[in-house]
């Protein structure tokens, strides 16, 4: 069984401006398309043919660089994809609360997001995680990943890559940071806090 390229769970309009339609079809259709079909051409008959996405990112992430950066790839934009909204949704009362607790507010999360997205040294991700009980930002570079981290749960993942915002904002991460700090899904972020496991790609 291949693993499939998901839909977008909105229209390739909802995020403008701040990540336009045509960063949107390269991006999904081209990208995140092309780390699917990578991933599964390499389990194509093998052991891990016919297993869980999840299942093949911890097994190659030590044994097989190129399996694992697919499979980290392919899973983690399917993770981001969710994580935006075109227009930002509500936390929790749980998540809201872990949030004021950690980081004063939402306001003041959604900054150090983007300020650590704006740090962040070349390609990888920034997530909002829950990390040994307690609200954690983390980062991740290249296609790491945190989809197999025990003891970790991501609630919010963005990508950080130029391809995620190239076309509109050219090399202006903090821009683009700021820009998509609004288009947050707290609702899926709600939803990942409150199943307490980590988010599992469709199939
Ligand atoms: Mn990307």
């Amino acid at each position: 069984m291949a693993f499939e390229l998901i839909d977008l769970p909105y229209e390739d309009t909802a995020l403008e401006p701040a990540v336009s339609a045509k960063t949107l079809s390269y991006h999904h259709g081209k990208h995140h398309k092309a780390y699917i079909d990578k991933t599964n051409k390499a389990v194509d008959g093998g052991d891990l043919d016919g297993k869980p996405l999840e299942d093949v990112i911890a097994s190659a992430r030590n044994s097989d660089q190129g399996l694992f950066n697919n499979a980290a790839q392919s899973w983690n934009h399917g993770f981001y994809w969710h994580s935006m909204a075109g227009k930002e949704t509500n936390a929790s009362g749980e998540l809201k609360s872990m949030i004021e607790d950690a980081f004063g507010s939402l306001d003041s999360l959604k900054e150090k997001l983007a300020e650590r997205g704006a740090g962040h040294f070349a390609s990888g991700w920034v997530w909002l995680a829950v990390k040994d009980g307690k609200l954690s930002i983390e980062e991740t570079h290249d296609g790491d990943t945190l989809a197999d981290q025990d003891g970790t749960v991501p609630l919010l993942v963005i990508d950080l890559w130029e391809h995620a915002y190239y076309l509109d904002h050219q090399n202006a991460r903090p821009e683009y940071l700021d820009a998509v700090k609004g288009k947050l899904n707290w609702s899926f972020a709600s939803e990942n806090l409150a199943r307490g496991t980590t988010w599992t790609y469709p199939n």
